[in-house]
């Protein structure tokens, strides 16, 4: 943690002048991340789901399955957590492939926090 001094208009000190010692720590914000969620629907066939979750976000077959039935069986799940452009291009090529498809799979995302 990094932290400033500042001189601010205050009481007269020995030297005559008004001043007083303020710190405040330089605001280094971190860009936000973005949830990629997943949708449930009763159409979209669960190999197609556990397809798209193995081709754009690297799951092991496994991992697919286990989400798959996650979004099947609660209704959503975050699928994973990115950078706003990286989220943002996970969720078109998501929508688009389900789109070509003529799947009804819904992905979208959500600010972390
Ligand atoms: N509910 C779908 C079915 O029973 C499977 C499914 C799972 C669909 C996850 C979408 O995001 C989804 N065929």
């Amino acid at each position: 943690m990094q932290s400033d001094m500042h001189m601010m208009a205050g009481p007269m000190d020995d030297d005559g002048d008004t001043s007083v010692v303020t710190e405040t720590k330089p605001k280094t914000k971190r860009p936000p991340l973005y949830k990629v969620l997943l949708l449930n629907d009763d159409y979209t066939p669960m190999e197609f789901v556990v397809h798209v979750l193995e081709r754009f976000f690297g799951l092991n077959h496994a991992q697919a399955f286990e989400i798959m039935l996650t979004v099947h069986k609660k209704g959503l799940a975050v699928v994973g957590v990115f950078s706003h452009e990286i989220a943002e291009t996970k969720v078109a090529q998501v929508m688009d492939f389900a789109r070509r498809h003529q799947h009804p799979l819904q992905c979208t995302m959500e600010k972390e926090e």
